[in-house]
């Protein structure tokens, strides 16, 4: 794994509002600062690990007992799945692909007149152990903080074959109580369901009283979380997805997840923008074409 160095990222990128630190277990990581609120993002993995607005919660949610060690994913905030959403194909790999296992390169840091602050990161082939033999290809992420915060998945085949991936900017919402909260925005949308392994209609918006693993289908729309505990509506919109992902492992689930606490689904859901296989959304790129991911968190 290629070592970064936070003194050359500092003086290569850092500003007043873009400053690199040693992030857990002194992992290469930037912080974006300004009056629109504060993000953290690890170098590894290009996570995006934490999001607060002046005199709020933090929208995200992040494991207290999450590992931050190089080969293991980051519990919580927002993973990058890709090259593949869920399962690898033949099993022979963990879950979720393997840009949120490596080590990503800072290509760019931006103070815009009007406030935001922005980041980018990159990852190619030459970045992933060999063992995935990955195909030619470039990830650009950019993190925009402003009244937003705006995530882009830039994904470039390099390569001269067509390159077929699937992902998801698969995000952790801090809540005040997960029972207490419900989703909209996915109401009369089929979806398929992981742990029953099956398929429905959502009737209803979205409450937590069990483990909820469901694709929803055919959805572009905006999601929100509302919580009353919080007082407060997440909007979650999304650009280059048409599924839509809710999570919430709920009691069972979450003990036997080694880096989830088993109180932890309490205070927490994914909403994810997704390009899911299953829900016919992973996507194909020509040649020296470009797909795109996109979400934006703003609160109402
Ligand atoms: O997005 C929901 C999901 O696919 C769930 O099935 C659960 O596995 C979750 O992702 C977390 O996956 P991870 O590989 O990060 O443990």
């Amino acid at each position: 794994m290629k070592e970064v160095c936070i003194a050359d990222l500092q003086k290569r990128f850092g500003s007043e509002n873009v400053n690199f630190f040693a992030g857990p277990n002194g992992l290469p990581s930037v912080k974006l600062s300004n009056s629109f609120g504060e993000v953290e993002i690890c170098v590894y993995a290009a996570h995006v690990m934490s999001y607060k607005r002046p005199g709020e919660e933090p929208i995200l949610w992040m494991s207290q007992k999450s590992m931050f060690t190089v080969g293991e994913p980051i519990r919580g905030g927002v993973p990058i799945c890709w090259p593949w959403f869920g399962p690898h194909a033949e099993g022979k790999f963990a879950g979720h692909g393997y840009a949120r296992l490596a080590m990503w390169d800072v290509t760019a840091a931006a103070q815009a007149a009007n406030g935001e602050t922005a980041v980018t990161m990159q990852l190619t082939e030459k970045d992933v152990d060999a063992k995935f033999a990955p195909a030619p290809f470039r990830l650009e992420f950019t993190v925009t903080l402003g009244a937003a915060l705006t995530m882009d998945l830039k994904v470039y085949n390099t390569g001269d074959a067509d390159l077929t991936y699937s992902g998801a900017l698969h995000s952790y919402f801090n809540v005040a109580d997960s029972a207490a909260i419900k989703v909209e925005g996915l109401k009369d949308c089929k979806y398929l369901d992981k742990v029953l392994n099956t398929e429905g209609v959502q009737s209803e918006d979205i409450v937590i009283d069990r483990e909820i693993d469901r694709v929803y289908c055919r959805t572009a729309g905006v999601c929100r979380v509302v919580d009353p505990g919080f007082g407060r509506v997440i909007r979650v919109a999304k650009s280059g997805s048409n599924s839509t992902v809710v999570w919430n492992p709920w009691i069972e689930k979450s003990k036997k997840m080694p880096d989830f606490g088993d109180e932890e689904y309490h205070t927490m859901v994914c909403v994810e923008a997704a390009n899911v296989p299953a829900a016919d959304d992973a996507r194909t790129l020509a040649p020296g074409a470009m797909g795109e991911l996109i979400q934006v968190i703003s609160v109402e």
